[in-house]
């Protein structure tokens, strides 16, 4: 079932707090930031200033030449933490699953939450509402079936917008758009696509992955999947990951299963070390098999104990993936692992009580190693090294 998932954004932050503040100020150009004789940038600038092409990280000096009429206030950051507090508390009523970026902005799985309201707008338009109601100010909402994509609706449709990206319109929706609205590209990024000759987000997602990889590395793979409105992450709150993943697109499709076993391995001793750093052990463990047609899978299973041992995590990967190889014979292009349900370490029951070495003692002494001397520095049995990023 595809996931509905929200951006939300309230518009011209720290300006709008300060015209429900100051009600003379409402319908006004209002600029928050430095002061324009001593070299300050704009912060965050009204709707009312945006015409007269005011944005943030603008000299207040430039500010003030393009716009003499704008009214100049330093920002109040309490008020603005309060405000963001409340914002976020409004959402948490209509989702459990909040991802807060920053101050004003903020992701939303509503998947699970659309029924009483009848459509993923309606839902929108009842969290607009209570927003205006409760902190009278505006906010856009961009709704899609994965962050990237909302992320981007909800900047098209500001201020005070509603856009939703319907499932299966994703590619068409970016095609025409710069590549400058696609999150993570700056303005090196975006110059260095020119030089290629990419100017639009469609031309971006034609490349060949190979020609992306070349000059961006690993930052292009996640690009390019950008770009082709492809974003796996989930919504989860910053520091609280209730799950560990790590993924691998190949440079060519492949069948090979000695291949993609071994970067399975590869794979889950990245995710395994990560969770042994947080202290932490699993409880699920799944796969996700990305075909050469972009059709996308995920198989998951419970482990009888959690655990943080590679061995045991790669074992039952391992089990996942042969029994889905043997279903699909199809090329594959990309592959992942995701470890779930993380317990503290003190939750943590042994799952192996015989033998002498414990398997957890050996991913210790690995963990030792690759920390010091970076990931590639040693590999167990399983790990060879591959074409993907
Ligand atoms: N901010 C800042 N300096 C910047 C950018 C932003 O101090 N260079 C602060 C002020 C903004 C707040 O962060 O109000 C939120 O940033 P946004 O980029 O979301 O900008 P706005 O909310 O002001 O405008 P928009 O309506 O475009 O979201
Ligand atoms: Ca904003």
């Amino acid at each position: 079932m595809a996931r509905c998932i929200f951006h939300i954004d309230l518009d011209a932050f720290f300006a709008s707090v300060e015209q429900v503040l100051n009600p003379k100020l409402k319908g006004k150009p209002v600029i928050v930031g430095g002061d324009p004789e001593r070299r300050g940038v704009v912060a965050s600038a009204s709707y009312e200033a945006r015409p007269f092409g005011i944005h943030a990280g603008m000299p207040s000096s430039k500010a003030r030449r393009l716009c003499p009429q704008a009214i100049f206030i330093r920002a109040h950051f309490s008020l603005y933490k309060d405000t963001s507090a409340k914002f976020m508390k409004i959402l948490g009523d209509f989702s459990p699953h909040i991802e807060p970026l920053g101050f004003d902005e903020a992701y939303l799985d509503v998947t699970g939450c659309i029924e009483p309201y009848g459509s993923p707008q309606k839902l929108a338009l009842a969290i607009k509402e209570r927003i205006h109601k409760e902190l009278k100010i505006t906010a856009s909402v961009g709704i899609a079936t994965c962050k990237v994509v909302a992320k981007i609706a909800s900047d098209l449709c500001k201020p005070d917008g509603l856009l939703e990206i319907a499932p299966g319109k994703e590619q068409a929706s970016l095609n025409p758009l710069p590549v400058a609205k696609l999150p993570g590209v700056g303005k090196k990024t975006e110059q260095a696509l020119k030089d290629m000759g990419i100017t639009t987000i469609g031309e971006l997602a034609n490349l060949p992955l190979d020609t992306i990889k070349r000059h961006f590395g690993a930052t292009g793979t996640v690009l390019h999947s950008y770009a082709q409105g492809i974003d796996d992450r989930e919504v989860e709150a910053p520091g609280e990951a209730k799950s560990i993943s790590q993924e691998l697109t190949f440079t060519r499709d492949t069948l090979d299963h000695d291949f993609l076993e071994a970067n399975l391995h590869n794979l889950c001793q990245e995710v395994c070390q990560e969770l042994r750093s947080q202290k932490k052990s699993a409880k699920c463990v799944a796969i996700k098999l990305r075909y050469a047609d972009f059709k996308t899978i995920t198989r998951q299973v419970t482990l009888q104990e959690a655990s943080d041992v590679t061995q045991a995590v790669f074992t039952t990967a391992q089990q996942l993936l042969r029994k889905t190889l043997v279903k699909q014979e199809k090329p594959i292009r990309l592959i992942g692992i995701r470890i779930s349900s993380l317990v503290g370490e003190e939750k943590q029951l042994p799952m192996f009580d015989s033998g002498t070495e414990k398997p957890g003692h050996l991913d210790k002494a690995i963990d030792k190693i690759r920390s010091k001397y970076g990931p590639t520095a040693i590999k167990t049995g399983n790990g060879i090294s591959s074409e993907g990023s």
